[in-house]
């Protein structure tokens, strides 16, 4: 049949909408949202319509390479993979299994993609997976876990006031953008706090201008006044929370004159905000963003604000803050069968509650121990949909590290700045090139992933790392023939079957929603309450109470560097480091600059397209600048979007400063000096 139409899920980023794809004679011409999909309606934004362009990009690497003397060397899949397990089995012999680790990137997903590489690691015999969650969703994820036992899905879909949180969607995540903006035309509130100007807060009623990494002082402020006015749901707190009389007597501290001159805000905007949150609590929710998670003291902010909702009874309410409903499918990981805490993953022991909670090695951690082959050598890296030149701190000892593997194999599309450094270049099959299930906890469904087309050497994760184990004798780990075997293993207990699912477009709902499930089900803190203090941190030698503690370049010995950059708001047109070859998207998005206050700009003696220096204790680069508007980011702060090969900020971003919980990297709140270079 020449002409097919193809129902599936775009994962050009991570909000998965549905999709429609024309092929004609195979080859894919066409791309639009599907219509009646309960996620996104039919919509879909750029970067989704861009990916028949990024697919058949010009510069997309199809066969495996392998780097010689002379450069970089066509080579025979099996030959590459067969000659990858020989070298790996070198490592394993000389200095243990662990010294091989496996990463994987933001760009193929989470869920079933992860635990390939996971069950790979272990079958291995090696704790040592990572991914960019050392960076990402960790901090929500335990922040909020310490407090309510689990990340709890905000319901926008039937909420009347609504807080964001360093976070932008109408960039980063169009679908909840639209959920926010359905809920604001019925009436509901929406506050965005931001210390810039974005798409959301142009929308919201209420725009929090808090300096960088201040949160923490305002949500304590928030619950100072939600106390003092008894604004709380008495009855939640009694019977559900333990720590009540704790926090209260530290939120004290927290006094509107104090918060205002933390955190830049009026003291009539904090009393404003605390008061629409509490008059429509329960149905109320706070959803944090990535702007919150890459400062110092990120987890306790980001605990100082789940109890919030939790102080105001909105957990598990309708419009509130809910306790996620699973699909309940197997997992595919090896952690209970093959567990291996003993091996000492890397980064386990300076942050034991990274690990706990989410079983991830610290990539930062990783880089040094590259390098000095402490605690222990690690010497091999499989890395698949990653690119850390450009998207962990401190690149440049990112490329001395990744430059002292005795093996590096690099999984892309693209020939990456981070697959320049590997000795062999695997090509990778995109997310049209296979499937996979998509759970979506937001309306409690799973869907289809389907494969639409293919490229004959690029394979999918699930081919590559069943390949992998067949020529390391591994093969018994990876038993299912394909990855429909795997997605039919995966719903073999559930309630919803293989087929049912091959044939509902749409998608299929697993559970109606139910709402105040803790009072029969507890929560799954350790004592069975909402915790407003963590005995399990306090085991640990960590605050048992969301401290708020002072950022960095607030301290007096930072005049040396008296500018505050924060860096990766995210662009229209780009994912990360992703898509900045495509000349369609590239048009959207302007290339990396440093955004400044006019006031700034003028005490610098700059307009913008002039070149500056900007500089951190960790590095220098050179970027034009461009001057926003006097409101638009507040004086003395700057922002720079990271993923540009041509202006890559994390130069110049700081490793080895870390929230002391998750060990997030400081990416945001960095002190940095700026010097005018050229006029334009
Ligand atoms: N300074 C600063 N740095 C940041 C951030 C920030 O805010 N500021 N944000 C951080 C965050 S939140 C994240 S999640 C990380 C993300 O950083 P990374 O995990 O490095 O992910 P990406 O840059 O999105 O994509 C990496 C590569 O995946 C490739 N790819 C795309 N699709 C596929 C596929 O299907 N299979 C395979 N094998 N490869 C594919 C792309 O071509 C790309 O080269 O960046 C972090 N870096
Ligand atoms: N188009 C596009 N979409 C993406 C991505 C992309 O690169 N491009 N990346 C994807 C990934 S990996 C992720 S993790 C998500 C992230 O999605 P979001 O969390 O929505 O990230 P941003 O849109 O960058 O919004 C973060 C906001 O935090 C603000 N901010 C910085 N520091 C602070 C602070 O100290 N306090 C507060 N309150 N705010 C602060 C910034 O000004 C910025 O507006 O987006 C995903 N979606
Ligand atoms: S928001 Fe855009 S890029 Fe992301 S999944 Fe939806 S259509 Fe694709
Ligand atoms: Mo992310």
């Amino acid at each position: 049949m020449p002409y097919e139409r193809i129902n599936t899920y775009c994962r050009m980023c991570g909000e998965q909408c549905s999709i429609e794809v024309f092929l004609d004679t195979g080859k894919i011409v066409k791309i639009q949202g599907q219509k009646n999909h309960p996620w996104n309606q039919g919509t879909i934004c750029v970067k989704g319509l861009a990916a028949m362009d990024w697919i058949y990009a010009p510069d997309r690497i199809t066969k495996p390479l392998k780097k010689t003397r002379q450069g970089w060397k066509e080579i025979p899949l099996t030959t590459a993979l067969s000659e990858i397990a020989d070298k790996m089995n070198e490592l394993k012999n000389n200095y243990g299994a662990r010294s091989m680790g496996f990463w994987k990137g933001e760009a193929i997903g989470f869920a079933q993609q992860e635990e390939y590489a996971r069950r790979f690691c272990h079958a291995f015999g090696t704790p040592n997976y990572f991914s960019c969650d050392s960076e990402c969703f960790c901090g929500h994820y335990i922040g909020y876990s310490l407090v309510d036992g689990t990340y709890p899905v905000p319901d926008f879909d039937n909420t009347s006031c609504m807080l964001l949180w360093g976070t932008n969607p109408p960039l980063s995540r169009p679908v909840i953008a639209q959920k926010a903006a359905a809920a604001r035309n019925r009436g509901a509130r929406l506050i965005v706090i931001d210390p810039m100007v974005t798409e959301a807060s142009r929308q919201a009623d209420w725009h929090v201008q808090l300096k960088p990494a201040t949160d923490g002082a305002f949500a304590l402020g928030m619950i100072n006044l939600i106390l003092e006015k008894k604004w709380y749901d008495e009855e939640f707190v009694k019977s559900f929370t333990i720590g009540f009389e704790e926090l209260s007597a530290y939120a004290k501290e927290f006094t509107p004159p104090r918060v205002e001159r933390e955190t830049g805000v009026p003291i009539s905007v904090l009393w404003q905000v605390t008061r629409e949150f509490a008059e429509h609590a329960p149905q109320a929710l706070n959803y944090v963003g990535i702007g919150l998670e890459h400062h110092e003291n990120s987890i306790n902010n980001i605990r100082a604000i789940a109890s919030i909702g939790a102080l105001c009874g909105c957990i598990d309410q309708k419009g509130g803050e809910l306790l996620p409903q699973r699909a309940g499918l197997p997992s595919l990981t090896l952690y209970d069968e093959i567990p291996l805490r003993h091996l000492e993953p890397i980064g386990a022991q300076q942050f034991p509650v990274l690990y706990d909670f989410r079983q991830e090695c610290h990539t930062m951690t990783a880089m040094d121990t590259m390098l000095t082959g402490k605690p222990y050598p690690l010497k091999g890296l499989i890395m698949t949909a990653a690119n850390p030149v450009l998207t962990n701190p401190n690149s440049l000892k990112v490329k001395q590290a990744l430059g002292n593997l005795e093996l590096l194999v690099v999984r892309d599309l693209f020939m990456t700045e981070t697959a320049e450094l590997a000795d062999y270049f695997l090509p990778a099959a995109s997310f049209l090139e296979r499937t996979e299930l998509i759970v979506n906890s937001h309306i409690r469904q799973i869907g289809l992933r389907r494969k639409v087309t293919d490229f004959a050497l690029c394979q999918s994760e699930y081919d590559f790392w069943k390949a992998l184990a067949d020529q390391l004798h591994l093969q018994d780990y990876f038993p299912w023939k394909d990855e429909v075997e795997v997605n039919q293993w995966l719903l073999s207990q559930a309630a919803i079957s293989y087929d049912q699912l091959a044939n509902s477009p749409e998608g299929i709902e697993y559970s109606e929603a139910e709402y105040l499930k803790y009072r029969t089900l507890g929560f799954q803190t350790p004592s069975g309450k909402v915790e407003f203090v963590s005995s399990y941190l306090r085991k640990y030698g960590y605050d048992e109470l969301p401290i708020y503690r002072q950022p960095l370049y607030m301290e007096e010995k930072n005049q040396e560097y008296p500018y505050v950059l924060i860096t990766g708001s995210r662009r229209r047109g780009t994912c990360n480091s992703r898509y900045h070859n495509l000349p369609k998207l590239k048009v959207l998005t302007p290339g990396p600059e440093v955004e400044m206050n006019t006031s700034d700009a003028e005490t610098l003696g700059l307009r913008s397209g002039d070149i500056v220096q900007i500089s951190s204790f960790v590095g220098s680069i050179e970027l034009p600048v461009r001057v926003l508007g006097f409101s638009e980011v507040l004086e003395g702060t700057v922002q720079i979007t990271h993923g540009w090969q041509e202006g890559n900020v994390n130069i110049i971003t700081a490793d080895l400063i870390n929230d002391p919980i998750d060990g997030f990297p400081l990416l945001k709140s960095l002190p940095v000096k700026i010097v005018k270079k050229e006029t334009q």
